[in-house]
């Protein structure tokens, strides 16, 4: 497998699966283009980051990356069987730490650091910090039971995607005081060795 990966974007949740599993793989580092000339223009087969190239077959989305590898190459490791109830919760988190999980966060940086305009639209910068705490209001709620991970006591693929989330809600200083547990999620998956190491490349 050739992951084609630039430091601290969304292929870092590729990599800590990869870590995670214990799987071979290549890296092909690439430099961060700034998406303002256009979508689709980074150095890679697919115009975006992350992309996989599984022996020709070339994916990108983080999530189907991530599902295809727990398919093909995890052996039932991180990811509950197919049709089981914990199937279905961990397919609801890996969709939803880049769709509803992540749009917010998206918006938010592409009027602060790359259009510069954030300062011209208070309103639309307020209701995109309103769905990141929506998102982060679920994530609260579904930890509330003590659980130390998505789908319960054990660390699962979900995580990788939803844990790259929530990171960089903190980071982007999104979490309130309401969001205790859900930094405190973010800080036990900060320990991982495999999240470091993916964080660290
Ligand atoms: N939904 C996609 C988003 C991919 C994406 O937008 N990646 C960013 C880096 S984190 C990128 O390539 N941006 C440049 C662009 O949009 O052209 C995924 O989860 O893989």
């Amino acid at each position: 497998m050739k992951l084609y990966h630039s430091p601290l974007t969304r292929s870092v949740r590729v990599i800590w699966l990869l870590e995670e599993l214990g799987l071979a793989y290549e890296l092909e580092t690439v430099t961060f283009t700034p998406p303002t000339d256009g979508p689709f223009q980074q150095a890679t087969p697919s115009g975006k980051i992350p992309t996989l190239d599984d022996d020709g077959i070339v994916l990108f989305e983080s999530g189907a990356i991530v599902e295809w590898i727990v398919e093909r190459h995890g052996g039932g490791r991180l990811t509950p069987a197919i049709g089981t109830p914990g199937r279905a919760a961990l397919l609801q988190w890996i969709h939803f730490a880049e769709s509803t999980g992540f749009i917010g966060m998206g918006c938010i940086a592409w009027h602060t650091r790359f259009r510069n305009d954030a300062d011209k639209l208070p309103e639309a910068m307020a209701d995109y910090a309103s769905w990141v705490k929506g998102a982060m209001d679920v994530v609260e709620k579904t930890l509330d039971d003590g659980r130390p991970f998505l789908l319960g006591d054990t660390f699962s693929a979900a995580d990788c995607m939803m844990g790259y989330t929530v990171s960089v809600a903190g980071w982007m200083g999104l979490l309130g005081q309401e969001h205790a547990r859900v930094a405190a999620y973010a800080a036990r998956l900060a320990e991982r060795p495999a999240f470091q190491k993916a964080l660290s490349i």
